[in-house]
C-alpha cells in the first residue's frame, strides 16, 4: 500500500530530524529504551542556583572543562555497572536523566546528591581538590539516587550509615570495575585523589581499613570504625552517617575479599538485590546481615562458600 509506506516514510523522516533538533521537541521526551543513557552536565559557575546552564547533553563532544567530562565519563560508567550486571535501568529503573552540576559555589568541599541531581563543589584547593577527580565519590552520589528510589533508608543513625554505605559499595565497584580489579587487587578507598598533596592521607575513606585513610592536623583522624564495638553513639553527622558506615563498609569488602573474583560478580549481586528487593527505609545493620546472608543463600544456595563469605563478614564486624 504506497499511501502506508508514506505515512511511515515520513514518520520517520520526522523523527529522525527532531532527534536532530532537542530545541524543537523542548519538554517533550521519548521513553528511552534500556541501555541508553540520558546524560546532561550543567555549570553552575560558582553559584548555588541549581542546576545552572546546560555545557554538555549525550553524545555531546568533550568540553574543555576537565570537570565537566569527569562528571559525564564517570555518570556513564556507573550507569553502565548497573545496567550490564545488575539489569538497571538508570536510578529509577525507568531511564531517569543523569543531570549534574559542576562548580557549585565558591571553594565548595563537597558533593552531594540533592534529590533529583548530582552537585560538584571544587574543592577549596587548601584541603580538597574537585569533587569529580575521583569516579568512585561520582558513583557514591548517583548511587544515592538509587537508594532513594529503592531501600529509601532514612538519613540517620543506623539506616543513614547504610545508606552511605551502600553508596560507597557501588562507587568502589564502578572504579573496580573500570580498573578490572578484583577484590584482592583494589585499593577499596573512597575519594583517592582528591585530597591536596599537602594533606596527610589518601583518601576520604577507607574500606579496607576504616579510620586509616588520613590523619591530618587540620583535617583530624579519619573517624571511621571497622567493628560495632567502635561505633559512634553521638548526635553528629546525623548520628554518624559518614562514620559508622566503616561497620558495613568493613563488611562488605570482607564478604568480596573471602568470596574472590571481581567484587561486583557476587558480593556486588548480593548487596544489590538486598537494597533493591529487601531493605526498608529504617533497616539497621542486623537487618543488613540477615537479609545479605538470606540473599546469599537465595542465589548461590544455603551453606554455600559464598553465603559463609557473608555471614563471617557480619561477625567480624561484630553485627551478628
Ligand atoms: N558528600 C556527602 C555525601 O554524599 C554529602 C552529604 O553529606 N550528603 O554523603
Ligand atoms: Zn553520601
Amino acid at each position: 500500500n504506497p499511501q502506508q509506506r508514506s505515512w511511515a516514510f515520513h514518520t520517520l523522516n520526522v523523527s529522525a530530524q527532531l532527534r536532530g533538533r532537542r530545541d524543537v521537541i523542548g519538554t517533550i521526551s521519548f521513553a528511552p529504551s534500556p541501555g541508553e543513557k540520558r546524560r546532561t552536565i550543567y555549570d553552575a559557575k560558582n553559584d548555588q542556583q541549581l542546576p545552572g546552564t546546560l555545557v554538555r547533553g549525550e553524545g555531546d563532544p568533550p568540553s574543555s572543562d576537565a570537570a565537566v567530562n569527569e562528571a559525564y565519563d564517570a555518570a556513564g560508567a556507573t550507569y553502565d555497572l548497573f545496567h550490564e550486571i545488575f539489569d538497571r535501568n538508570s536510578i529509577d529503573d525507568k531511564g531517569l536523566r543523569l543531570d549534574s552540576t559542576v562548580h557549585y559555589g565558591v571553594k565548595y568541599d563537597n558533593a552531594f546528591w540533592n534529590g533529583d541531581q548530582m552537585v560538584y563543589g571544587d574543592g577549596d584547593g587548601e584541603m580538597f581538590q574537585r569533587f569529580t577527580k575521583s569516579i568512585d565519590v561520582i558513583g557514591h552520589e548517583l548511587v544515592h539516587g538509587i537508594t532513594q528510589y529503592e531501600a529509601g533508608l532514612q538519613y540517620y543513625g543506623e539506616p543513614g550509615a547504610l545508606n552511605e554505605s551502600f553508596s560507597d559499595v557501588f562507587g568502589s565497584l564502578v572504579k573496580q570495575k573500570t580498573k578490572n580489579q578484583t577484590a584482592q587487587e583494589a585499593d577499596w578507598l573512597i575519594g583517592e585523589g582528591l585530597l591536596v598533596p599537602t594533606v596527610k592521607g589518601v583518601a576520604l575513606r577507607s574500606m579496607k581499613a576504616p579510620g586509616t585513610a588520613y590523619n591530618d592536623p587540620v583535617l583530624g583522624k579519619d573517624p571511621q570504625p571497622g567493628h560495632v564495638k567502635d561505633k559512634y553513639t553521638g548526635v553528629e553527622d546525623n548520628a554518624g552517617v559518614h562514620i559508622n558506615s566503616g561497620i558495613p563498609n568493613h563488611a562488605f569488602y570482607l564478604a568480596a575479599v573471602e568470596i574472590g573474583g571481581y567484587a561486583w560478580e557476587k558480593a556486588g549481586k548480593i548487596w544489590y538485590i538486598a537494597l533493591r528487593d529487601r531493605l526498608r527505609a529504617k533497616a539497621d545493620f542486623k537487618k543488613a546481615a540477615n537479609v545479605t546472608i538470606q540473599v546469599a543463600g537465595e542465589l548461590y544456595g544455603n551453606d554455600s562458600n559464598e553465603q559463609k563469605a557473608v555471614r563471617n563478614a557480619w561477625q567480624k564486624v561484630g553485627v551478628i
